[in-house]
């Protein structure tokens, strides 16, 4: 990220969550799983299962917000290189290696993921392991090896993935989420754990855009204000669905948070909602420094908490 100037481009084209914004952003969707192909970590012939574990939990139909909120905060920022797609989709494979070792029986224990089993019920726990760390692996690959930018930046990107994974990202807040639960503040603890195990990846995110850009101090920081706030506000929508919604609906176990220590359950809904609200009117704060609030970021946002039909509620 340097001070240089870099005109942040508002969208006063397409509204906010207008039908062509929605195409649009499912055409990216699918440039993403198209990608995923691509890049998805190859196996030998002779490891076949793992090959299944992988693809089975790479390529199934998840959101893929990560990569969304890559590709959009770029287009933000004026920047549509393809280097963009390939950062997207290292988070991608970030993310569901955390998701196959998140439903382990000794961490979630969660059955159903993506509308199929989990994939430890699929092929066992020590392949759905290992497929995690297939996936984590070629994360850091694909960023490493990325052509048409300059190993400076490239090393950035891979140090700002390093430590969204590790103890002060997803590791630290699965830490917290599994064994912090009551200790000392609750609702401190929660915002450590949102922060750290949800939001460390949006903030990457941002920060890996910002660095490919070249943005300015201005920007990169709204952005990061941004992510911040989405991830916050994302992991308290995930613990509203997980007592609101149905195993149709999400395609995953609801109900996992029982016994657990969540915002729902410590602020009550009508509290956790309020919250929420908070949280999204911070995100469109952070927006509206830059862009004037009519950006993509806006638009995804919008689609993501506006667009789930049993939560109209949350618009
Ligand atoms: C070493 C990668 C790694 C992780 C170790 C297990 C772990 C630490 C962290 C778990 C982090 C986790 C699963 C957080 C939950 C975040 C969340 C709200 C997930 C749901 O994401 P969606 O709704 O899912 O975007 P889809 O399936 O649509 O991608």
């Amino acid at each position: 990220m340097q001070t240089s100037m870099l005109t942040y481009r508002a969208r006063a084209d397409v509204p906010a969550g207008s039908l062509s914004t929605k195409l649009e952003i499912e055409a990216l969707r699918t440039s993403v799983n198209d990608r995923l192909r691509v890049l998805v970590p190859r196996t030998r012939a002779d490891q076949h299962r793992l090959r299944q574990a992988i693809h089975s939990a790479l390529l199934a139909p998840g959101k893929r917000l990560r990569p969304l909120f890559v590709i959009l905060a770029a287009r933000d920022l004026g920047q549509r290189a393809a280097t963009v797609l390939d950062v997207g989709c290292a988070l991608e494979m970030v993310h569901t290696a955390s998701l196959l070792l998140d439903d382990l029986p000794c961490m979630d224990d969660a059955k159903l993921r993506r509308g199929a089993p989990a994939t430890h019920i699929l092929y066992g726990e020590s392949t759905a392991m290992l497929a995690a760390i297939g996936m984590l692996s070629r994360a850091f690959e694909v960023i490493s090896t990325m052509p048409d930018i300059s190993s400076d930046v490239r090393a950035q990107l891979v140090s700002l993935l390093a430590r969204a994974v590790g103890t002060s990202g997803l590791v630290g807040g699965q830490f917290y989420d599994l064994y912090q639960q009551n200790v000392g503040d609750p609702l401190q603890q929660l915002a450590s754990t949102g922060e750290l195990k949800t939001g460390a990846l949006f903030v990457a995110a941002v920060d890996m855009v910002s660095t490919i850009s070249d943005s300015t101090d201005l920007h990169a920081r709204a952005l990061r204000k941004f992510a911040a706030e989405l991830g916050l506000a994302f992991q308290l929508l995930d613990d509203l669905l997980d007592v609101e919604s149905t195993v149709e609906v999400l395609g995953k176990d609801v109900g996992q948070d029982a016994g657990k220590a969540t915002l729902p359950d410590i602020l009550g809904r009508h509290g956790a909602r309020e919250r929420l609200r908070h949280h999204l009117a911070a995100m469109d704060d952070a927006l509206a420094s830059v862009d004037g609030g009519n950006g993509w970021l806006r638009s995804l946002k919008d689609l993501i908490f506006r667009n789930i039909p049993a939560l109209h509620v949350y618009a």
